[in-house]
Protein backbone atom coordinates (compact mmCIF):
# COMPACT_ATOMS: atom_id res chain seq x y z
CA UNK A 1 0.00 0.00 0.00
CA UNK A 2 2.76 2.41 1.05
CA UNK A 3 4.47 1.49 -2.27
CA UNK A 4 1.33 2.08 -4.28
CA UNK A 5 1.22 5.86 -2.32
CA UNK A 6 5.06 7.03 -3.64
CA UNK A 7 4.71 5.49 -6.89
CA UNK A 8 1.25 7.61 -7.15
CA UNK A 9 3.46 10.71 -5.98
CA UNK A 10 6.20 9.81 -8.74
CA UNK A 11 3.98 9.48 -11.47
CA UNK A 12 2.14 13.01 -10.50
CA UNK A 13 5.49 14.58 -10.63
CA UNK A 14 6.20 13.28 -13.73
CA UNK A 15 3.18 14.46 -15.13
CA UNK A 16 3.98 18.28 -13.20
CA UNK A 17 7.14 18.19 -14.58
CA UNK A 18 6.03 17.02 -18.08
CA UNK A 19 3.08 20.06 -18.02
CA UNK A 20 5.99 22.39 -17.06
CA UNK A 21 8.15 21.08 -20.11
CA UNK A 22 5.34 21.05 -22.55
CA UNK A 23 4.07 24.75 -21.56
CA UNK A 24 6.67 26.63 -23.97
CA UNK A 25 6.12 30.02 -23.02
CA UNK A 26 4.98 32.25 -26.54
CA UNK A 27 7.55 33.93 -28.20
CA UNK A 28 6.89 37.75 -27.63
CA UNK A 29 6.10 38.36 -31.71
CA UNK A 30 7.75 41.48 -32.55
CA UNK A 31 5.16 43.90 -33.76
CA UNK A 32 6.04 44.56 -37.32
CA UNK A 33 7.12 47.95 -37.46
CA UNK A 34 5.82 50.26 -40.48
CA UNK A 35 8.61 52.53 -40.30
CA UNK A 36 9.30 52.46 -44.03
CA UNK A 37 12.22 50.37 -43.76
CA UNK A 38 12.56 47.31 -46.12
CA UNK A 39 12.41 44.29 -43.89
CA UNK A 40 13.94 41.06 -45.03
CA UNK A 41 12.27 37.87 -43.60
CA UNK A 42 15.15 34.66 -43.75
CA UNK A 43 14.63 31.44 -41.96
CA UNK A 44 17.37 29.38 -41.65
CA UNK A 45 16.43 25.61 -42.41
CA UNK A 46 17.48 22.34 -41.57
CA UNK A 47 18.87 22.07 -44.92
CA UNK A 48 21.09 24.31 -43.80
CA UNK A 49 20.10 27.34 -46.47
CA UNK A 50 18.87 30.69 -45.65
CA UNK A 51 15.37 30.44 -47.13
CA UNK A 52 12.41 33.13 -47.76
CA UNK A 53 9.02 32.57 -47.86
CA UNK A 54 8.64 34.19 -51.05
CA UNK A 55 10.10 35.85 -54.25
CA UNK A 56 10.66 39.91 -53.81
CA UNK A 57 11.85 42.83 -55.72
CA UNK A 58 15.93 43.21 -54.08
CA UNK A 59 15.91 39.83 -53.43
CA UNK A 60 18.42 36.72 -55.63
CA UNK A 61 16.16 33.86 -55.29
CA UNK A 62 17.10 30.14 -56.53
CA UNK A 63 15.38 26.59 -56.56
CA UNK A 64 13.33 25.60 -53.41
CA UNK A 65 14.45 24.38 -50.84
CA UNK A 66 12.35 22.33 -48.15
CA UNK A 67 9.06 24.53 -48.53
CA UNK A 68 11.16 27.82 -49.39
CA UNK A 69 12.82 29.68 -52.05
CA UNK A 70 17.05 29.55 -51.60
CA UNK A 71 17.86 32.70 -50.80
CA UNK A 72 21.34 33.76 -52.73
CA UNK A 73 21.30 37.83 -52.61
CA UNK A 74 20.08 40.88 -51.50
CA UNK A 75 20.60 43.60 -53.69
CA UNK A 76 21.04 47.29 -52.10
CA UNK A 77 21.97 50.36 -52.80
CA UNK A 78 25.21 52.16 -51.05
CA UNK A 79 23.95 53.01 -47.35
CA UNK A 80 20.64 51.60 -47.72
CA UNK A 81 19.11 51.04 -44.55
CA UNK A 82 17.89 47.15 -44.24
CA UNK A 83 16.34 45.28 -41.25
CA UNK A 84 16.76 41.63 -41.60
CA UNK A 85 14.91 39.22 -39.34
CA UNK A 86 16.33 35.87 -38.55
CA UNK A 87 14.44 32.33 -37.52
CA UNK A 88 15.77 29.45 -36.98
CA UNK A 89 13.08 26.53 -37.88
CA UNK A 90 14.44 22.88 -36.74
CA UNK A 91 13.47 19.49 -36.05
CA UNK A 92 16.52 19.53 -34.02
CA UNK A 93 17.87 20.50 -30.31
CA UNK A 94 20.06 24.13 -30.94
CA UNK A 95 23.36 22.24 -29.93
CA UNK A 96 22.66 20.38 -33.19
CA UNK A 97 21.08 23.06 -35.61
CA UNK A 98 21.49 26.77 -34.98
CA UNK A 99 22.00 29.88 -37.67
CA UNK A 100 23.26 33.07 -37.37
CA UNK A 101 23.64 35.59 -39.93
CA UNK A 102 26.88 37.39 -39.80
CA UNK A 103 27.57 40.09 -42.99
CA UNK A 104 31.44 40.64 -43.39
CA UNK A 105 33.89 43.01 -44.70
CA UNK A 106 34.68 42.71 -48.87
CA UNK A 107 37.73 40.65 -48.61
CA UNK A 108 37.55 38.71 -45.97
CA UNK A 109 38.59 34.92 -45.89
CA UNK A 110 35.07 33.22 -45.48
CA UNK A 111 36.86 29.63 -45.06
CA UNK A 112 39.30 31.00 -42.63
CA UNK A 113 36.66 32.93 -40.67
CA UNK A 114 34.60 29.68 -40.48
CA UNK A 115 36.85 27.53 -40.11
CA UNK A 116 37.64 29.72 -36.78
CA UNK A 117 34.24 30.16 -35.79
CA UNK A 118 34.07 26.79 -34.98
CA UNK A 119 35.95 26.70 -31.63
CA UNK A 120 33.82 30.13 -31.22
CA UNK A 121 30.51 28.38 -29.15
CA UNK A 122 31.75 30.92 -26.11
CA UNK A 123 31.16 33.81 -28.40
CA UNK A 124 28.68 32.86 -30.02
CA UNK A 125 30.27 31.02 -32.76
CA UNK A 126 32.19 34.06 -34.22
CA UNK A 127 35.97 34.00 -34.14
CA UNK A 128 36.88 36.96 -31.92
CA UNK A 129 39.78 37.72 -34.15
CA UNK A 130 37.88 37.95 -36.81
CA UNK A 131 35.25 40.21 -34.84
CA UNK A 132 36.38 43.28 -36.50
CA UNK A 133 35.68 41.89 -40.19
CA UNK A 134 32.02 41.68 -38.80
CA UNK A 135 29.87 44.43 -40.09
CA UNK A 136 26.89 43.35 -38.36
CA UNK A 137 25.63 40.12 -37.36
CA UNK A 138 22.47 38.42 -35.79
CA UNK A 139 22.52 36.28 -32.57
CA UNK A 140 23.46 32.58 -32.67
CA UNK A 141 19.39 31.63 -32.81
CA UNK A 142 18.04 27.96 -32.16
CA UNK A 143 14.70 26.27 -33.64
CA UNK A 144 11.56 29.10 -33.15
CA UNK A 145 13.76 32.21 -32.09
CA UNK A 146 14.24 34.92 -34.36
CA UNK A 147 16.86 38.05 -34.36
CA UNK A 148 16.39 41.61 -36.06
CA UNK A 149 19.10 43.92 -37.19
CA UNK A 150 18.75 46.75 -38.58
CA UNK A 151 22.02 48.58 -40.32
CA UNK A 152 22.80 50.83 -42.94
CA UNK A 153 24.53 48.50 -46.10
CA UNK A 154 28.48 49.70 -46.92
CA UNK A 155 28.74 52.41 -49.13
CA UNK A 156 31.77 51.10 -50.91
CA UNK A 157 29.61 49.19 -53.79
CA UNK A 158 30.64 45.62 -53.68
CA UNK A 159 29.64 41.83 -53.02
CA UNK A 160 29.17 41.66 -49.32
CA UNK A 161 28.97 37.36 -48.17
CA UNK A 162 27.02 36.79 -45.09
CA UNK A 163 27.41 33.48 -43.60
CA UNK A 164 26.16 31.16 -40.96
CA UNK A 165 28.77 30.43 -38.79
CA UNK A 166 27.06 26.94 -36.71
CA UNK A 167 30.04 24.50 -37.44
CA UNK A 168 29.51 22.94 -40.82
CA UNK A 169 26.81 25.63 -41.86
CA UNK A 170 29.92 27.62 -44.39
CA UNK A 171 30.85 24.04 -45.90
CA UNK A 172 26.98 23.14 -45.72
CA UNK A 173 26.44 26.37 -48.43
CA UNK A 174 24.57 28.50 -45.93
CA UNK A 175 26.09 31.27 -47.41
CA UNK A 176 24.94 34.58 -49.36
CA UNK A 177 25.38 38.18 -51.07
CA UNK A 178 25.09 41.31 -50.24
CA UNK A 179 24.93 43.10 -53.55
CA UNK A 180 25.82 46.78 -52.80
CA UNK A 181 25.40 48.91 -56.23
CU1 LIG B 1 23.40 27.76 -39.86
Amino acid sequence: MKHLFIYSIFISLIFALAACGGETPEQPQEEAVDDGVRTIEIIGNDDMKFVVREAAEGLVTGGASGQHLLLEAIEASPGEEIRIRLTTVSNLPPAAMSHNLALVELGTDLDAFARASITARDNDYIAPEFEDRVIVTTRMLGNGETDTITFNAPEEPGEYDYVCTFPGHFAGGMVGKLIVQ
